[in-house]
């Protein structure tokens, strides 16, 4: 299986983000991609390649032109406030407050496009962030010409950027980026399927109202754990899409039994929707030692599940999504890639 990765994706390199009411060392860092390229190159899984430049026109498919365009100018705009570091957002445009007329200012400007303060912006994390979407689009290509598979090796990750908002380490959706660039290139259904500990948020509002694009999520109950404001079982989309979005929200400490039946019925799910192809949004923080993590998957659970991935016979792409147990990341990314790769043979 062939990855996909660049090294521009690493410029994206923050020190702190707010956690717990501090400032606290920031645990979506360069040393996760890093650690994953490193381990997908010794385990022998195959090359790890450069990503293509897909320029603007596949993110503005799912992203507002005005929050690329926020995105892009947010460097400037920050040091032309006077401003130095890394930037957060302090104030939303809640029930009864006006997103329109946009402000000028860059710290409304911050809350129009974000929805948390727990997600640190710098100097190049547009950048990253187009490199990151770039490895999806790659991986979404190669598949498309009839590769079983690819891994996008995918940070910073996407799962909850909406169309006009950041969060949770996210910026763009890397994920519905490709999910959108494959049905651009021809493809009838897809369907993504996020199994990052967290709700994938972000990939579900942009694809609530389409019955091409299934989207399904296993995570933590919202009611007990971030994103908290989505997520739930009865969010199963609406007007067309209605049906087209499953979410299995588990109770915190669900181990491979819990988890994995929630995969089951994912898959069959997949199933009767026959995409042509596969997205999985590859969280590895459904890990038993995850820092901010509360499920209980081990390593060997990471090779079962890429194994009963691979079982459902159809085209893949991997994109990933959060871990941030970095010293394990690398063995449980592996794990699943290898596991679907043995399987499929
Ligand atoms: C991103 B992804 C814990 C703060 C958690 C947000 C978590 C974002 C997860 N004290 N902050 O889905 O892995
Ligand atoms: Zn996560």
């Amino acid at each position: 299986m062939k990855t996909f990765f660049s090294e521009g994706q690493l410029a994206h390199n923050p020190t702190h983000e707010i956690s717990d009411g501090a400032l606290q060392p920031a645990v979506e860092i360069p040393a996760r991609a890093e650690i994953v390229r490193d381990h997908v190159a010794a385990a022998g899984l195959g090359p790890v390649l450069a990503p293509d430049e897909f320029g603007l026109d596949p993110l503005k498919r799912v992203h507002d032109p005005a929050y690329l365009d926020f995105l892009a100018s947010f460097w400037t705009r920050w040091t032309n406030a006077g401003r130095s570091g890394e930037a957060f957002p302090f104030v939303w445009p809640v029930r009864g407050l006006r997103t329109e007329p946009a402000p000028d200012h860059i710290d409304g400007l911050l809350g129009r496009f974000s929805f948390d303060a727990g997600t640190p912006m710098g100097e190049h994390t547009f950048a990253a962030a187009r490199d990151s979407a770039n490895a999806a689009l790659s991986a979404a290509r190669l598949v498309a010409g009839g590769e079983q598979a690819a891994f996008a090796l995918c940070r910073p990750p996407g799962h909850h950027a909406a169309a006009d908002y950041y969060g949770g380490y996210c910026f763009l959706n890397n994920a519905a980026i490709a999910a959108q660039w494959l049905i651009d290139a021809g493809a009838e259904r897809v369907a993504v399927l996020d199994v990052d500990y967290h709700h994938g948020n972000g990939t579900q509002s942009i694809f609530y109202e389409r019955a091409d694009v299934l989207f399904l999520s296993i995570h933590a109950d919202p009611r007990e754990e971030y994103p908290y404001f989505l997520g739930h079982a009865e969010e199963t989309g609406a007007g067309a899409g209605a049906g087209f979005t499953a979410n299995y929200p588990l109770e915190l400490g669900a181990d491979w039994t819990i988890w994995s039946a929630a995969l089951e019925a994912s898959l069959e799910r997949i199933a009767r929707h026959r995409p042509d192809t596969l997205i999985v949004s590859l969280g590895l923080d459904p890990y038993e030692r995850d820092p901010i993590s509360k499920f209980r998957l081990t390593s060997d659970d990471f090779t079962r599940m890429g194994a009963r991935l691979a079982a459902a016979g159809l085209p893949t792409v991997f994109v990933m999504e959060g871990g941030y147990a970095v010293d394990a990341l690398g063995v449980n990314c592996v794990n699943a890639l290898a596991g679907f790769a043995g399987q499929r043979g």
